[in-house]
């Protein structure tokens, strides 16, 4: 089969080589549209999902924040001499802590108004799901208000993904943010940063930050651009072999 297409390719002008290679141009052109407008409606709506209880959430020990330290934080402080975790080292360390509060917490970061968490990610992600929760004694300052935005340039540049705003409830809470139809919520991320402009009551006790991705995969356009250089670089080779 390869050898008759060479063969008809060899037996053709200059000119209907041009054309054919015209041709197949378009049709590569017209399949990465079709793949870009499929590739932008994928991931059409964030939905949030909400809990409250009075129980320990089970968290997550190998997301892809686990173990990460913030490369930016603030307004995370300790308030009522609760002992609690000022590093944020907590928010990642794959444990939800005690119910409620005891004398010394640190399984507890506080964060209050104005509050800010960067992450570096590994590596070039795709967000499949962002799962947060919070753990105080009552349910004065268990109730999550956060922006989440992601960049694909470390940082330079951020694009808002979602403004959870979810209602009060028990002692603890938990917020999942999933795709509505499963597809990544972002791609090709590698930071992402959380805001608390207006906190419950001035401060809340966060527990866990859980962020679930892959590595990325190069996008269709990309996968085009690399597709049209190997064709053109195959009739270059071609024609220096005449
Ligand atoms: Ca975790
Ligand atoms: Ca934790």
């Amino acid at each position: 089969m390869k050898k008759f297409r060479h063969r008809l390719l060899d037996s053709r002008s200059v000119t209907e080589k041009i054309q054919i290679f015209t041709r197949l141009l378009l049709t590569i052109v017209m399949i990465s549209c079709s793949m870009l407008a499929n590739f932008a409606t994928t991931n059409a709506a964030v939905i949030m999902l909400q809990s409250q209880n009075d129980s320990v959430y089970p968290v997550s020990a190998t997301d892809l924040l686990h173990g990460i330290a913030p490369t930016s934080k603030s307004q995370i402080f300790d308030r009522e001499g609760l002992n609690s975790d000022t590093s944020g080292i907590s928010l990642t360390n794959g444990s939800f802590g005690p119910l409620g509060l005891t004398g010394v917490n640190p399984e507890v970061s506080i964060i209050n108004n104005g509050g800010l968490l960067v992450y570096d990610l590994p590596f070039s992600t795709d967000i499949f799901e962002i799962a947060t929760y919070t753990g105080w004694r009552d349910s004065g300052r268990s109730k999550q208000d956060f922006t989440v935005s992601v960049s694909t340039d470390s940082g330079l540049s951020w694009n808002l993904l979602y403004n959870v705003a979810s209602v009060p409830g028990g002692m603890s809470q938990e917020v999942r943010l999933i795709d509505s139809v499963g597809a990544p919520l972002a791609v090709n991320i590698n930071a992402i940063k959380f805001e608390f402009p207006n906190t419950q009551n001035g401060y809340v006790g966060y527990r866990e930050i859980d962020v679930f991705g892959s590595p990325a995969v190069p996008e269709p356009s990309m996968m085009v651009i690399g597709t049209l250089f190997g064709l053109g670089g195959l009739m270059a080779k071609r024609r220096m072999k005449k």
